[in-house]
């Protein structure tokens, strides 16, 4: 059995809840598409959150590692095609909001995802619920977090890395209240439709 590392975030800015920490916590054991789910729950904090991914990937030794983010405002499940060496972006959790900064002064560009992301969408489909390939996981954690699973990931060889951004869940919509939701059940199954196809 191949191990998937799976990870969510912390709530930050104006999401008192993080719909992939529950998501992230609730797969943690189980065994999909032929993985055995490891999760892990990251902070958004611009100087830990990469550095910690890492630290999981160094000690777990996954096969693969798949994060993900929460974007308010989206209405799709949408797994990610690239991350940017760029950090830039509203205050993390420790009031620190960067500015045009690289994430790793020796890096690519950028970085494509190596996972099956146009096999997940229509998996996700398939399963009734909408989704998208994504262009951009803008600059601020999560694609500080995608781009050093992939830039790690490439010295491990053969070592899958992807970040998929969900809606918001009617429970963060609820306090929120400007946002499109899905029930937490819906944002569930959709990620498990993805990580299923890791296993095809
Ligand atoms: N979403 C943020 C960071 C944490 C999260 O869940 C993002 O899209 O960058």
């Amino acid at each position: 059995m191949k191990t998937l590392l799976l990870t969510g975030f912390e709530p930050f800015l104006k999401y008192p809840v993080n719909p992939t920490m529950k998501i992230a916590e609730e797969l943690h054991g189980m065994e999909i598409g032929g993985y055995t789910i490891h999760s892990e729950i990251l902070p958004v904090e611009f100087s830990v959150s990469g550095n910690r991914l890492v630290e999981h990937m160094e000690a777990i030794k996954p096969d693969a590692v798949l994060s993900l983010g929460l974007s308010g405002g989206r209405f799709k499940i949408t797994p990610e095609r690239i991350a940017i060496n760029v950090s830039d972006g509203p205050a993390d959790n420790t009031g620190h909001a960067p500015v045009d900064e690289s994430i790793m002064n020796d890096g690519a560009d950028g970085y494509f995802t190596n996972m099956p992301i146009r096999k997940m969408v229509d998996a996700v489909k398939k399963a009734g619920l909408p989704a998208a390939i994504s262009n951009t996981a803008g600059a601020y954690l999560c694609n500080n977090v995608m781009y050093r699973a992939l830039h790690h990931a490439q010295q491990q060889h053969g070592m899958l890395a992807g970040f998929i951004h969900i809606p918001a869940s009617h429970d963060l919509a609820v306090e929120h209240g400007k946002v499109p939701s899905w029930s937490h059940e819906d944002l569930k199954r959709g990620i498990i439709a993805c990580i299923e196809v890791l296993g095809e």
